[in-house]
């Protein structure tokens, strides 16, 4: 009888154990995205401009950017600049665990067609960005002059 109830304590302890661990696993395990630098260059072009940003994630699980939209545009697609220069438009950008996924002139980029409206430097466009996992995020991006360059491209690297 006195071991059966040994028995019974391990087994009780052993799932506690278990549950507990599971449990601490699945909330470290979530993306955490953070999304900085948006901005939008005043377009040179009526109807279409491009827009930019840094999501940063330091969460323990990757995520999926799968799409965007925006008041300032009917359609805004997600774009990647290849090799030869061309544009090719992506259906989702992955944010790796501990990673980020960045928005720049010259490499992947969000397209904004169909403008509302004509975009000049000191306005404000919103873009609504949707994950695959991470709820919706809303940011505002600043049109910027033409010639704008962010901070970072302007340091010195390393
Ligand atoms: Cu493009």
């Amino acid at each position: 009888m006195k071991r059966i109830a040994a028995a019974l304590a391990v087994l009780v302890l052993a799932a506690i154990t278990v549950s507990a661990c599971s449990s601490s696993t699945g909330a470290a395990a979530k993306p955490q995205l953070a999304v900085t630098g948006a901005y939008v260059p005043q377009p040179p072009l009526q109807d279409m401009a491009a827009g930019y940003f840094t999501i940063t994630n330091t969460g323990g699980a990757s995520d999926k950017l799968v799409g965007v939209s925006s008041d300032a545009a009917t359609d805004v697609s997600m774009h990647i600049t290849t090799a030869s220069e061309q544009m090719q438009q992506v259906s989702s950008w992955t944010i790796p665990a501990g990673g980020k996924l960045v928005l720049g002139t010259g490499g992947n980029h969000l397209m904004l067609m169909g403008l509302e409206r004509k975009l000049t430097a000191g306005q404000t466009v919103t873009f609504v960005l949707h994950f695959a996992s991470s709820p919706t995020i809303t940011v505002s991006a600043p049109v910027e002059p033409a010639d704008y360059q962010p901070m970072a491209m302007n340091m010195p690297m390393g």
